[in-house]
C-alpha cells in the first residue's frame, strides 16, 4: 500500500468514527499510523459519565469489525486446560460485571511538552469514563486452572499494521495480582454492545491504568512467566509481540531505546518513577491528574448572578482521590474544591468550586492529591531541567500530570 493510499484510508477510518461520535474531534495526527478522536470541548469533563459519543478513540492500526459469533480468543500458556473461547462461552459461563474506569492515554497532554515530542499532539482530550461490563478474568483463568504466582497475562489484539515492512503486533502484558484483582474481557460500554472503535466484539479492560494496556479486539490470552520478551516473543512466526510494552509506552530521556525486561515487581507508575529496579517506567496505572469542565475556556462570564461555579474531574488510576484544589489566579494561590457525584474505585471524581469574581481575566486550574499523598506537579520541565514540583519531559510525551498546562482563560465582566 502506497503512503497516499494509507493516509486517505486513515482519513477516512477517522471521519467515519466523526460521524458515529458527534462530541468528539479528530487531533492533529502527525504520526501516520494513529486513528485518533478526542473530547470535543472540556463540557465532557463536567459530567461524570462520558457518553460514547463523547469517548476518546485511540489505536495504531485500521479498525477491525468481525462478526461476533465468528469471533474467538484463544487462551493458552502456563494452564491446565487451553482452549478456543468463543463469544457465547464468554458471555454466558461466567458471572458478568461492570466496572466503573476512566481511561487515559498515556499520550494524553503530549501537547504540553516543549520541545514538542513526535507522535499525536493531545491537549486534554484523551481522557474518558465509562461503565464497561463483561466477564471477570479471574474467573475465566480459575476455570481454566491457570497459574497465577507471579506470573503475567499478556493479550493480543487481531489488528494488525498494513504498512509494507511493519511486522508489530498489538500486545501487552498485565501482571497477574492486577488481572486477577479487577480486569475484565469487556463487551459492552455503557450498555450497548462496543462499537467497532473501541474493539468489538471482545477488549481487555484494565481498570485504572493507561488505555494502552486494554488491548481492543481481544484474540489471544496468555498466562506466562515473563511479560513479553525475548527472540520467543521478537520473532514470533516472523511477528514482533513486543514493541509497545518493551519499546513504545516506556517514559525515558531523549535518545534512549529502553532494555527489554523478562520480569519486573513495581507496578505503580509513579513508584516505577521512584524506583531504583526499573530505569524506564512502563506505563501502567495512571498518575494523579484533574481538568476543568465548566466553564469552557474563553468564556466571558457575569458576576451579577451570584457566584460561578467551577466543575471538573479528578483522577489517579487505582488510587483515589483525596483533595482538589483549584486556583483563580493561574497557581498562586490555591482553595479546597469539594468532591460529589459517583465514587468508584478506578473512576473519576467530579469536584466543584464555588468561585466569587471581580471583574476581569482569571487563569483557572485545578490540582489533585491521591490517597497515597502525591499530589500534582505545578508545571512539565524541559529535558535538561531538573526542577523540584515539576513533571519531567520524556521523549514520549508519556504520563504527563502537571497542572499548569491545564489552566483555562476566563473573562469575567
Ligand atoms: N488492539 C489494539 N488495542 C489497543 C490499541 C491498539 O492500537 N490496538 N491502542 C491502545 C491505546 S494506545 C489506547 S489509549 C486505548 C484507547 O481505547 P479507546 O479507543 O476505546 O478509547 O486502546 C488501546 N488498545
Ligand atoms: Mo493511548
Amino acid at each position: 500500500m502506497s503512503n497516499t493510499e494509507r493516509g486517505e484510508n486513515r482519513r477516512r477510518e477517522i471521519d467515519e468514527i466523526l460521524e458515529r461520535k458527534p462530541g468528539t474531534e479528530a487531533v492533529t495526527d502527525l504520526a501516520d499510523r494513529y486513528r485518533v478522536v478526542g473530547a470535543a470541548d472540556r463540557g465532557t469533563y463536567a459530567n461524570w459519565l462520558t457518553p460514547v459519543e463523547e469517548h476518546y478513540v485511540c489505536h495504531r492500526n485500521g479498525t477491525l469489525d468481525p462478526a461476533a459469533e465468528e469471533w474467538t480468543v484463544e487462551l493458552g500458556g502456563a494452564l491446565e486446560r487451553e482452549a478456543e473461547l468463543g463469544m457465547a462461552a464468554i458471555r454466558d459461563e461466567y458471572p458478568t460485571v461492570a466496572v466503573a474506569h476512566t481511561m487515559e492515554c498515556a499520550g494524553n497532554g503530549r501537547g504540553y511538552f516543549e520541545p514538542e515530542t513526535g507522535s499525536v499532539q493531545w491537549e486534554y482530550g484523551a481522557v474518558s469514563t465509562a461503565f464497561w461490563t463483561g466477564t471477570p478474568l479471574r474467573s475465566v483463568l480459575a476455570d481454566h486452572g491457570a497459574t497465577t504466582d507471579d506470573t503475567w497475562l499478556t493479550a493480543v489484539g487481531g489488528d494488525r499494521p498494513e504498512v509494507d515492512g511493519e511486522n508489530d503486533r498489538f500486545a501487552r502484558s498485565i501482571p497477574m495480582e492486577k488481572v486477577l484483582e479487577d480486569c475484565i474481557l469487556a463487551y459492552e460500554v455503557n450498555g450497548e454492545p462496543l462499537p467497532p472503535e473501541h474493539g468489538h466484539p471482545v477488549r481487555l479492560l484494565v481498570p485504572g491504568w493507561y488505555g494502552v494496556n486494554s488491548v481492543k479486539w481481544v484474540t489471544e490470552l496468555r498466562v506466562t512467566e515473563t511479560m513479553v520478551h525475548g527472540e520467543a516473543w521478537t520473532d514470533r512466526d516472523g511477528e514482533d509481540y513486543t514493541r509497545w510494552q518493551q519499546s513504545s509506552y516506556r517514559i525515558h530521556p531523549e535518545g534512549v531505546d529502553p532494555e527489554s525486561n523478562a520480569t519486573i515487581s513495581t507496578f505503580d507508575t509513579w513508584d516505577q518513577l521512584e524506583s531504583d529496579e526499573i530505569d524506564h517506567p512502563y506505563t501502567f496505572d495512571e498518575n494523579v491528574k484533574s481538568t476543568i469542565g465548566s466553564p469552557e475556556a474563553g468564556a466571558t462570564l457575569s458576576s451579577d448572578e451570584g457566584p460561578i461555579e467551577v466543575v471538573g474531574v479528578a483522577w489517579a488510576g487505582d488510587d483515589a482521590v483525596t483533595t482538589v484544589e483549584v486556583s483563580t489566579d493561574g497557581g498562586e494561590s490555591w482553595a479546597e474544591g469539594e468532591c460529589f457525584g459517583p465514587d468508584y474505585d478506578c473512576a473519576w471524581r467530579l469536584f466543584r468550586y464555588e468561585w466569587e469574581p471581580t471583574p476581569g481575566t482569571h487563569r483557572l486550574v485545578s490540582r489533585a492529591t491521591d490517597e497515597r499523598g502525591r499530589r500534582q506537579p505545578v508545571r512539565i520541565v524541559g529535558p535538561d531541567e531538573d526542577a523540584a514540583d515539576a513533571y519531567p519531559w520524556n521523549e514520549g510525551g508519556y504520563a504527563e500530570n502537571a497542572c499548569l498546562p491545564h489552566a483555562i482563560e476566563v473573562t469575567v465582566e
